[in-house]
């Protein structure tokens, strides 16, 4: 049963040339009349299922430039869909032309770290996903290898169902369930890696592939290891035993459930705006995610 959670996502801006097809929380799918697509970086933020009132200036530009950093750190173990960057002006540096892919209707998520619904799985089953883990841990340890557990594709608004591999396999094939699970945790492996090597655990990661219907390649697709499609952690503060502290949207989190904001996160209420200094360091915070990451500098 999937638990239904709020979304109050805003429709898509209108664009020259394009058409909107796909409304996400925090990104946009557009069609263009020769059947690719327009895959948008907003500047929008969720937090608690909510989309955020107050948008994030620069997040859309620096997750899109983390995501096209990642594809050329995973160009080889697989291809992606990207095809240009050459978009509208309104949508300059946070938005990619990519190829339209048959995507496979499968949540691809490694976890190389406890937590959240797989915490949730394993101290119900000892389980995650069909995964057998060892006894004794708590939210925030590091598995003793990285596991593949996929998920459903819930609506919006709704939470993803984690499934086990042989639901994977039921709905599209041993072959390609095989493939999808091997990219995934292969994927996984060296960005956490990458990223460990730089102060940054990402402790799970929730990868969207297709198949490519000129090559028939499994390709990857929308963004990727971003903080909005995967868990980042400060590396120095991790401390098995409790929730880990988010690398970016940590401020945001302790401003909505402090008294300063107001807010009563199980009225059901919208979120309040944010104040401009959590704007600020939370700005800062992706900022840094990408410095760090890629040891360029973001402008
Ligand atoms: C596709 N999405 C995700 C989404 C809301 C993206 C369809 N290259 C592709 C892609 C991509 N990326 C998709 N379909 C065919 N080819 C990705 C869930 C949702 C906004 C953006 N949906």
């Amino acid at each position: 049963m999937t638990a239904s959670v709020m979304a109050n996502v805003p429709p898509a801006p209108q664009l020259p040339g394009v058409t909107a097809v796909y409304s996400g929380k925090v990104r946009d799918l557009y069609e263009y009349p020769n059947g690719s697509l327009l895959f948008v970086a907003s500047d929008r933020m969720s937090a608690y299922d909510w989309v955020l009132p107050t948008t994030i200036p620069d997040k859309g530009r620096i997750l899109t430039a983390m995501t096209l950093w990642w594809f050329e750190q995973l160009a080889d173990l697989v291809p992606n869909h990207l095809l240009s960057i050459d978009v509208p002006a309104a949508v300059a540096g946070r938005a990619m032309v990519t190829q339209r892919l048959e995507m496979f209707p499968v949540e691809c998520v490694a976890r190389g770290y406890l937590t959240g619904s797989g915490l949730a799985d394993y101290n119900a089953t000892g389980q995650v996903c069909g995964n057998p883990l060892p006894a004794g841990l708590v939210d925030g340890s590091r598995l003793p290898e990285a596991i593949f557990t996929p998920a459903t594709k819930a609506d919006l608004g709704d939470h993803d169902e984690n499934v086990d591999f042989e639901a994977v396999v039921k709905t599209v094939g041993v072959e390609d369930a095989e493939v999808l699970r091997a990219l995934t945790l292969r994927v996984y492996a060296r960005a956490e890696e990458i990223a460990r090597e730089r102060g940054i655990i990402v402790a799970d990661t929730k990868l969207e592939l297709g198949r490519d219907p000129a090559t028939s390649e499994i390709v990857l697709a929308d963004e990727v290891l971003t903080p909005d499609s995967s868990r980042f952690w400060p590396a120095d503060l991790w401390k098995p035993g409790h929730a880990q502290p988010s690398f970016d949207k940590q401020y945001v989190r302790d401003w909505l459930t402090s008294p300063a904001s107001g807010w009563d996160r199980g009225s059901g209420d919208v979120p309040p705006s944010l104040p401009d200094g959590v704007v600020e360091q939370t700005r800062a915070k992706y900022v840094e995610a990408y410095e760090r990451l890629t040891d360029l500098t973001f402008t």
